[in-house]
């Protein structure tokens, strides 16, 4: 009989679903729907609805939820056994929020498998949008709640991360102050993973440490609401949040809707979702204290995975629960690809291929040259200007200027992942830009580490998938460990390791002085 365990992802743009075969080791089917597309009716633009200000960023939580009954029903369509999925799970963007009325409990307990999930939650919203994380409208929030918590390294070192934008803890502040009868009408705050997680199970459901590390509410080590956290955001809050729990856990079988409507098992789990940072964490295979990968996409994002937990005195990186149990931290660098991109265009370099030639045609650490790319405002470092600093490099040398940009990414990453007090056995390197090989060399050579590509569509799907299926022997009462929950789901291409060369090594050991240097005079002067 087949195991079979479905992970969802609810993510910015869409709804995806990953079902694995735990006893083939076999992902058995794949589905995305796209929100703008098959939703349309709810006005989104690639998931967000549109907005005067460009600051603010919201969603529907109902276009949320409709997306899951039409996922469901397309499962049943394309012929899915979905009566031998045996437990749940999912992932959601993370840091959006979901505000619920007195009435939400009630209907979520008596799901009518009659009527549409819209249907049954019509009413129950004391806030009909939800703020995501692409909202950055609560600087003034943010501050006001850093200055309660005792400044950056003191909120970052209570809850994780420093005061930021989009975490929800300033969102909820913002909600409380400029909208105080709704915040009172407010009896549940949600996540979108604890929130499609609830539509499931039935009933509200917990947020788990991963996600709820995103809020700047959770204390990061005692994994508990952190009582002056929650004080700094909004009064009560502590009445209006669930309770926090592991991800996988199981919250109990699967709501009678599901079952009616679209033939699930009752004896199905429904177990607690996290945010999809910290599933693709799972579908990336990083486990292991140590384990770390870098995303090469529009922006470019470094994921590690750590046993104790460390956090970013200067509030730059952030840290989250991790599915294992331990931590995994999370850095992410504005000017990636886009960057890397704009350099290409600027000296006319046709396509990727030659700007590799150009990389392999210059030595490692080039003439000594360094290049700050910040195209636009920078993340890590927080740069406010963005600017493009060169020194020691000429500006009309093409090749130089292709491998400038590479070398100070990888050189930013090394030094601002340093902080992790986590020295990398390998990197896996995963996105658009994974398989420049010439581009793996320097951050193989930087970081002075072996690299792997690995590339797995639905990453964060994926290890929600794995995550059910870890909850699901939990409950049973065995004692799984994770590396055979992940074993053959998540292995690198094979071939693809990349060595670092000890020369070019050693030259980057002393390139990186030098561009730590520059980074600091810049920063200094602007
Ligand atoms: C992480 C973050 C994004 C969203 C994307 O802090 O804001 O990666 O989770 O869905």
């Amino acid at each position: 009989m087949a195991t079979l365990f479905l992970g969802l992802d609810s993510s910015t743009q869409s709804l995806s679903a990953v079902i694995i075969d735990t006893n083939r080791r076999k992902v058995v089917y794949e589905k995305s729907l796209n929100f703008d597309k098959a939703l349309p009716h709810f006005g989104t633009r690639n998931g967000v609805l549109p907005d005067p200000d460009p600051l603010v960023k919201h969603g529907p939580p109902l276009m949320w939820a409709e997306a899951l009954d039409r996922l469901f029903a397309e499962m049943k369509k394309d012929g899915v056994a979905l009566g031998e999925i045996i437990a749940i799970s999912g992932s959601g963007q993370q840091h959006g929020s979901i505000y619920l009325n007195d009435r939400a409990a009630g209907a979520l307990a008596k799901l009518n498998p009659q009527k549409s999930l819209v249907e049954n939650l019509r009413g129950c919203f004391s806030r009909p949008t939800s703020p995501i994380w692409m909202d950055s409208s609560t600087a003034a929030e943010c501050a006001e709640i850093r200055k309660k918590l005792g400044g950056i390294k003191a909120t970052a070192e209570a809850t994780g991360s420093d005061a930021f934008e989009r975490f929800t803890g300033p969102q909820i502040r913002k909600f409380y102050k400029t909208e105080p009868k709704a915040y009172n009408q407010t009896a549940s705050i949600a996540l979108v993973s604890s929130f499609m997680a609830s539509l499931l199970a039935g009933k509200i459901a917990p947020i788990d440490y991963g996600d709820g590390a995103g809020m700047n509410l959770m204390d990061i080590r005692k994994k508990s609401w952190h009582p002056d956290a929650l004080k700094a955001a909004a009064p009560d809050l502590n009445k209006k949040l669930p309770s926090l729990a592991a991800s996988g856990k199981v919250i109990g079988k699967v709501s009678a809707y599901f079952v009616r409507k679209f033939g699930l098992n009752p004896e199905a789990l429904a177990t607690v979702w996290t945010g999809d940072n910290p599933a693709s964490v799972i579908g990336l295979g990083l486990i292991q204290s140590g384990q770390v990968a870098i995303s090469l996409g529009t922006s470019d994002t470094f994921f590690g995975s750590m046993k104790k937990c460390q956090t970013d005195a200067h509030g730059e990186g952030h840290v989250f629960g991790s599915p294992t149990g331990g931590y995994m931290t999370l850095i992410c660098f504005k000017n990636g690809s886009l960057a890397r991109e704009k350099i290409r265009d600027a000296y006319g370099v046709k396509d990727w291929k030659k700007f590799g030639a150009m990389l392999t045609s210059t030595p490692p650490g080039g003439k000594g040259g360094i290049l700050l790319p910040w195209f636009e405002a920078e993340i890590v470092p927080r740069v406010n200007q963005p600017g493009i600093h060169r020194f020691d490099l000429d500006e009309k040398d093409a090749a130089a200027n292709c491998r400038a940009i590479v070398e100070a990414q990888m050189m930013s990453m090394r030094l601002h992942s340093q902080w992790m007090k986590v020295a990398p056995e390998c990197i896996y390197a995963t996105g658009g830009a994974s398989n420049d090989l010439p581009l793996l060399q320097i951050m193989a050579d930087v970081m002075n580490c072996r690299v792997e590509r690995i590339e797995v569509s639905k990453s964060a799907a994926l290890g929600a998938a794995l995550q059910a299926a870890h909850g699901w022997l939990v409950q049973a009462g065995k004692n799984p460990k994770w590396e055979k929950i992940v074993a053959g789901f998540t292995n690198p291409i094979p071939n693809s390791e990349i060595r670092p060369n000890p020369k070019a090594a050693k030259v980057y050991d002393q390139l990186i002085e030098k561009y730590s240097r520059c980074e600091r005079e810049v920063l200094k002067s602007i």
